[in-house]
């Protein structure tokens, strides 16, 4: 989908002379000015408003030294980041990532993608995200909390209950989540609902672990059955084995469909009998080990591991046949070979666990293919959906039960589906639920920010 309207080609243009050198900030801007084009031309009032002036642009962005000694007694310097991009609806809201691979762009493409992924969910959050180039792997638990206590020394002065509240993403599971409460608390001197994915002692909601994974499975449950379709029966293909890998993994079995890989960022595991949850969980969860050690201690005869990105679908006995794609890894896992390979080795659905995984030229083959394409910000905002029900029980001081929980999540992945349904139909792309999930999510926003004026 080409730009063709002046003034959002010429706005584009601005933010790529502000944001220089952070292609998948420009990525992602792109997608949802392209998307928002029917929007442009229908409401000059937004436009007079300077809405998409101001939604381009994060209200805030702090980065900070992130200093905390090693084993050796060597100090580590890292860079830390909180992007708070948009607080019209609701206060900051978005995880922490620490991945090596992390720099201000990467931060600000996924707090841009907050803002309408959290709208979205039909709870008041605005949008944020933040993180570090820390890597969390083969450090040892106090070099793992020193750097947390550090990271939150600095944080601690921009978030709040009622201000920013993050949680985890890449790299931030329950111990950073545990290690940065315990040091907020502390410096602050305040028990509150600061973060989100607490643990379930001291604040954190049930189902919030399952959330962003089975969250998936229900968005695209609704999305095949829409299309007369269903999971039952069906072939699945994930990638990545971290939280969202191993919920949707789960999820998706429940639902009757088998799961044949999982990955990480060395390679991945092809097991045509069904993924072994359990040892998946134990080696990822438990022992934080490489997907690689599934095929030397699995019971299932036909499982291999081979080198590379699962999305090459190929493997030593032929080729992976598929009917649904769940990539739950990271940005850009997917690029146009690998969806012509899903697409070659029968694939019909793809939804995202992980935020931005498909390329845009990704993207583009499934859609000219006819592919049902479940994006991102609708498919996985499962997790902050359900970190919007933990805010809610730490403001009553009451925890609800998993059926509760996750009942509430299973009726906010259906009402998210429908309205990206429905914008895609109002707005002339029927079917096309990526333009959906923009405009819905850009919508509720926008009116938001022009009833509070030019803030
Ligand atoms: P985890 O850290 O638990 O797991 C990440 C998984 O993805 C690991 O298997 C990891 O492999 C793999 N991975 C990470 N980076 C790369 C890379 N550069 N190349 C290949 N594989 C990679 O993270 P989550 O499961 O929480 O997050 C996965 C995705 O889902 C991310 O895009 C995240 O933003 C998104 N997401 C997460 C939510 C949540 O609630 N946690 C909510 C919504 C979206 P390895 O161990 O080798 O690094
Ligand atoms: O990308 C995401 O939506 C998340 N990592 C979850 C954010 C949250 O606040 O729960």
């Amino acid at each position: 989908m080409a730009l063709k309207n002046q003034y959002l080609i010429d706005l584009l243009e601005t933010v790529k002379k502000r944001n220089p050198g952070e292609p998948e900030f420009i990525q992602a801007v792109t997608e949802v000015l392209e998307t928002l084009q029917p929007v442009a031309e229908k409401r000059q009032d937004l436009i007079d408003a300077g809405v998409f002036e101001r939604i381009v642009e994060p209200e805030r962005q702090i980065m900070f030294r992130v200093p905390w000694v090693d084993d050796n007694g060597k100090v580590q310097v890292n860079r830390g980041f909180r992007v708070q991009f948009n607080s019209a609806i609701g206060p900051y809201k978005g995880g922490i990532r620490l991945h090596p691979s992390v720099y201000l762009g990467i931060i600000k493409f996924l707090g841009f993608e907050q803002v309408f992924k959290n709208s979205l969910t039909t709870l008041p959050m605005g949008g944020g995200k933040g993180g570090s180039d820390f890597d969390p792997k083969g450090k040892s638990d106090g070099e793992v909390m020193r750097f947390c206590q550090s990271f939150m020394t600095e944080l601690c002065k921009h978030i709040g209950a009622d201000t920013d509240v993050p949680a985890g993403d890449i790299g931030t599971g329950a111990r950073e989540i545990g290690f940065m409460f315990g040091q907020y608390k502390r410096l602050r001197n305040e028990f509150t609902g600061v973060l989100t994915g607490k643990g379930l002692t001291y604040g954190g909601s049930l189902a919030r672990t399952e959330a962003t994974g089975y969250g998936l499975c229900y968005f695209t449950d609704e999305m095949l059955k829409a299309n007369g379709s269903s999971f039952d029966g069906k072939t699945v293909v994930i990638s990545g084995s971290g939280n969202v890998a191993i919920y949707a993994t789960q999820k998706a079995t429940e639902l009757g469909a088998k799961v044949v890989t999982v990955s990480d960022s060395n390679g991945y595991i092809y097991d045509p009998d069904g993924i072994e949850l359990a040892l998946v969980q134990q080696i990822k969860e438990v022992e934080r080990g490489r997907i690689k050690e599934y095929a030397e201690r699995t019971s299932h005869k036909n499982a291999e591991y081979h080198e590379g990105s699962v999305w090459t679908l190929k493997c030593n006995a032929g080729s992976i046949k598929l009917d649904i794609a769940l990539p739950c890894a990271t940005q850009n896992e997917i690029n146009e070979d690998g969806a012509k390979a899903i697409v070659a080795n029968g694939g019909f659905a793809v939804a995202e666990g992980a935020n931005m995984p498909s390329t845009p030229e990704a993207i583009e083959t499934y859609l000219s293919n006819g592919l049902l394409y479940g994006p991102a910000k609708a498919a996985n905002a499962g997790g902050v959906a359900t970190s919007g029900l933990e805010m809610s029980q730490n403001s009553e001081r009451l925890s609800w039960t998993f059926e509760e929980v996750d009942s509430k999540l299973h009726g906010i992945m259906k009402s998210i589906f429908k309205a990206c349904d429905e914008a895609a139909k109002e707005y002339g792309c029927e079917g096309n639920y990526m333009a959906g999930a923009n405009i819905a999510g850009f919508l509720k926003v926008a009116e938001a920010m022009k009833a509070q004026g030019c803030v």
